[in-house]
């Protein structure tokens, strides 16, 4: 007898916001252009969970939070070192709501993060102190998912860190590439691309994407 196993996955959409994207704060090159992949992804996938980085104004992780420093720079934010980035997805702002394109009413869940005032998150299951949950694990247990596909911006931070954590909790993992766009600052793409894959993480170039 032979059994077969299908595995449910759920797509995590990180961060398509109007601040990532051409003419917002923090810019990632050529952002909207996956608007409408991860228009059809959504269309397609069974559960549909949307990410949204939401810093009250004055965050921690801003450079003007901090004295003498500059976007790029780093510094200790929450205890941990990490880089300091321009104003960006304030709460309530037009630069952190979703793209004005993008299918928001397909989603199960929209999770926010960032919002402690003096802690980041990259990642969607766990602040940047790495102890802090957000509950997105629990969410996906409880309806029994146990693979991920991961889309979204930007591919080397909160795409990378969402699909490092997703691979270590356990679930079956793939970052859609055509769906996803990189900052690259300092070599950051290549060194999150290492990560990924000693994670385990699956980077799908996206040959079965019509
Ligand atoms: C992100 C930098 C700062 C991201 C969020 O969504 O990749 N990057 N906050
Ligand atoms: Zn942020």
């Amino acid at each position: 007898m032979t059994t077969a196993t299908t595995i449910t996955e759920a797509l995590v959409v990180i961060d398509l916001q109007n601040d990532f994207c051409p003419g917002g704060a923090l810019p990632v090159p050529d952002g909207d252009a996956i608007v409408p992949l991860v228009n059809r992804l959504l269309d397609r996938a069974a559960i549909r969970i949307l990410t949204q980085d939401w810093h009250p104004a004055g965050h921690a992780s801003f450079a003007t939070s901090h004295v003498d420093k500059r976007p790029g720079d780093r510094a200790i934010v929450g205890g941990v070192e990490q880089t300091l980035w321009p104003v960006h997805c304030v709460q309530g702002t037009s630069g952190a709501s979703f793209h004005a394109d993008l299918h928001t009413d397909r989603a199960d869940l929209l999770l926010r993060k960032g919002s402690r005032p003096d802690v980041d998150s990259y990642s969607a299951f766990f602040e940047n102190d790495r102890i802090t949950p957000s509950g997105l694990d629990g969410y996906l247990r409880a309806r029994g998912v146990r693979g991920l596909a991961i889309v979204g911006l930007a591919l080397d931070v909160c795409v990378a860190a969402s699909a490092v954590d997703a691979a270590r909790l356990g679930y079956t993992t793939r970052v859609v590439l055509p769906a996803c766009r990189g900052i690259d600052l300092n070599g950051s793409l290549a060194a999150a691309t290492g990560a990924m894959r000693s994670a385990g993480v699956l980077l799908d170039a996206g040959d079965a994407l019509s």
